[in-house]
C-alpha cells in the first residue's frame, strides 16, 4: 500500500497508473461470463420423444412424459464434469414450453408428466443452486406452434413469456438466442411457410431493454450479440486468431450466414464493442437425445480436442448434454465427461510455472504493482504490464530446476482491453534457446500445446501488441497423457 495523499484515480503520488484501455472492453457482465469458461446446455422438449431434432409444432402435449427425470442429476453430472452453469431449452422451434406458462396451453401443464404439476425450468434452477452453478435460458425466438408466428402479436408473446422466465427462476447469466427464424411449420393450424424480417420483427431492442432491466448480469447471446456472439460452427472448434472485439452491423440472431463467417466469427482488433465468441457443440451428434446415437457421443479424446479448440482459443465452451426419454443423462455421456474432467484435472493441477523467479524486460514506471511476478500469482486481477509505449518484451521464467512441459497458458488482463497480435515461447535447452511455440492472439485465455521439453528456463516475447502489454497469466503444464501420467486412464 502506498503513503501519502490518495489521488483522484486511487492511486498515491508516486505510483504509477495503469495503462488506459486499449480499444473496446468487456462489461462487468462479460468478464463474469469469461471467468466461467466452460458451462453446459439441456436440449429437452417434445422432441426427446418424438426423435426429431426440430419439432413441427403439432405434436400433443401428452407426448412429454419422462419416466424418471431428475434435474439434480443433470446439476449434478454437469458439476462432475467442471461445468459452472446450465442453459436450458425452455422453449424450442416446436413452441413446447418446460413450465407451466400463463400464456399458452402448450406447455408441461398439459402433459401427464406430474399430472400436468410438473415445471423442468424450476427443477433445473433449484438443481443449479443446489450444485453451486449458474442458470440461464435458451427461448426460441421462432415458435412452429403459434398461429400468430409472423404477426405483429407474436413478438409480445415472446417477451412475456421472457419476462416470467426472467422473473420466476432467480438469477440468470445467460438469454440464449438462437438464430433459425421462419420457414415450415404447424402455425396453430395453417401448415404453411412463414418468413419474418430478421432484424426488424422481433424488435430486439425492446427484448435487450428487458433483460437489462429484469437480469442486469445476464450476458444476451446471439449470432451477433449484444454480448455474446456466436462462433460461426458447431463443430467445437474457435479461431486460432481470436479477437473479441466486432464492428456491429446490427445485433440480432439470424444473420445471413454468407456475410457471418466473413464479419463476425473470428471478430475484429478495431471493433468498436466488446462481444467475445461462445463455442456451442453437443456431445452427440444431434441437439436432442436419439437412442441411435448411444454409440456416438463424442468420446474423451474428442472432449479433451474439443476444450483446446474452444477454451484454448480464448472463447468459452457450451457443451450440450440432452437428457434421455428417462430424463437422465445417458451414462455414456456420463462416462465421457467424467473422463474429460479427469484429464483436465490431471493435466492442469500442476502449474510448473508456480514459484519461479520471474524477470521482465520492461515494468511499467518501474513500479511492483505491474511486477512481471503477478503472471504466476494466481491472482487474475493482478498483471504484469509495460510502459506506454513499450508494445514488445520478454518475460524470462527460470523454474525451479528442470521441469517437462508441454503447453503454455497465457492470459491478457482483458478488463483494459485485449492487445497481444503476436508472441513466441522459447525454452533453453543445453544452454541454447530453441522457439517451441507461436501464436496471435491472447485474449482472455489461450493454452498452446507443443512438442514436449524439459527445461530450466522459459522465454516468453510478445512481439506485437495494440498497446502497452497487460498480461495477467504465464502458466506452463504437462500433458496427462504424457510420461510422468502414464497411469492415468485414457480410455474412456
Ligand atoms: C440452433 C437450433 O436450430 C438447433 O436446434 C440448436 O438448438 C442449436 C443450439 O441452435 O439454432
Amino acid at each position: 500500500m502506498g503513503m501519502g495523499v490518495l489521488l483522484a484515480n486511487n492511486l498515491y503520488a508516486g505510483e504509477t497508473p495503469p495503462p488506459a484501455p486499449c480499444g473496446a472492453v468487456p462489461t462487468a457482465r462479460q468478464l463474469a461470463w469469461h471467468e466461467m469458461e466452460f458451462y453446459g446446455f439441456i436440449h429437452f422438449t417434445v422432441n426427446t420423444f418424438t426423435d426429431k431434432e426440430w419439432g413441427y409444432g403439432d405434436e400433443s402435449e401428452s407426448v412429454f412424459n419422462p419416466t424418471a427425470l431428475d434435474a439434480r442429476q443433470w446439476a449434478r453430472t454437469a458439476r462432475d464434469a467442471g461445468m459452472k452453469g446450465l442453459i436450458i431449452t425452455a422453449k424450442h422451434h416446436d413452441g413446447f414450453c418446460l413450465w407451466p406458462s400463463a400464456y399458452t396451453e402448450h406447455s408441461v401443464k398439459n402433459s401427464p408428466w406430474k399430472n400436468g404439476h410438473g415445471d423442468v425450468v424450476k427443477e433445473l434452477a433449484d438443481a443449479c443452486r443446489e450444485y453451486g452453478l449458474k442458470f440461464g435460458i435458451y427461448l426460441s425466438p421462432w415458435d412452429r406452434n403459434r398461429a400468430d408466428y409472423s404477426t405483429p402479436t407474436y413478438p409480445a408473446y415472446y417477451r412475456n413469456q421472457l419476462r416470467e422466465l426472467l422473473t420466476n427462476y432467480g438469477p440468470i447469466f445467460e438469454v440464449w438466442c438462437d438464430g433459425a427464424n421462419g420457414g415450415d411449420g404447424f402455425y396453430g393450424g395453417a401448415h404453411e411457410t412463414r418468413k419474418i424480417d430478421a432484424a426488424n420483427y422481433y424488435d430486439w431492442p425492446a427484448t435487450r431493454k428487458l433483460v437489462r432491466l429484469l437480469q442486469p448480469d445476464a450476458v444476451m447471446f446471439s449470432d451477433a450479440g449484444p454480448d455474446v456472439r456466436w462462433v460461426g460452427n458447431e463443430k467445437g472448434v474457435g479461431f486460432e486468431t481470436n479477437w473479441m472485439a466486432l464492428q456491429p452491423k446490427g445485433l440480432y440472431p439470424g444473420i445471413d450466414p454468407s456475410i457471418y463467417n466473413a464479419h463476425y466469427a473470428a471478430g475484429q482488433p478495431d471493433g468498436s464493442s466488446w462481444v467475445p465468441p461462445e463455442v456451442d457443440v453437443s456431445i452427440r451428434p444431434g441437439w436432442f437425445y436419439h437412442a441411435s446415437e448411444d454409440n456416438q457421443v463424442k468420446s474423451q479424446q474428442r472432449l479433451i480436442e474439443i476444450y483446446y479448440g474452444s477454451v484454448g482459443r480464448g472463447c468459452s465452451l457450451l457443451l450440450n448434454l440432452p437428457p434421455d426419454r428417462r430424463g437422465l443423462i445417458h451414462e455414456n455421456d456420463v462416462a465421457s465427461l467424467n473422463g474429460l474432467r479427469h484429464y483436465l484435472d490431471c493435466t492442469f493441477k500442476m502449474d510448473l510455472a508456480a514459484g519461479a523467479e520471474v524477470t521482465a524486460s520492461n515494468t511499467r514506471g518501474g513500479d511492483n504493482r505491474y511486477s512481471a511476478t503477478n503472471v504466476i500469482s494466481g491472482d487474475s486481477k493482478s498483471y504484469w504490464a509495460t510502459d506506454d509505449k513499450v508494445t514488445t518484451g520478454s518475460i524470462e521464467i527460470e523454474l525451479n530446476g528442470a521441469k517437462q512441459f508441454d503447453q503454455v497458458m497465457l492470459q491478457e488482463y482483458i478488463a483494459l482491453g485485449q492487445r497481444v497480435e503476436s508472441w513466441n515461447l522459447e525454452a533453453q535447452v543445453d544452454d541454447r534457446w530453441t522457439q517451441i511455440a507461436s501464436g496471435a492472439t491472447i485474449g482472455y485465455k489461450t493454452i498452446t500445446r507443443f512438442a514436449l521439453v524439459s527445461a530450466s528456463k522459459a522465454r516468453l516475447n510478445i512481439s506485437q501488441s495494440r498497446g502497452c502489454i497487460a498480461l495477467s497469466r504465464v502458466g506452463l503444464f504437462l500433458s496427462a497423457t504424457s510420461e510422468p501420467y502414464a497411469k492415468v486412464d485414457l480410455s474412456r
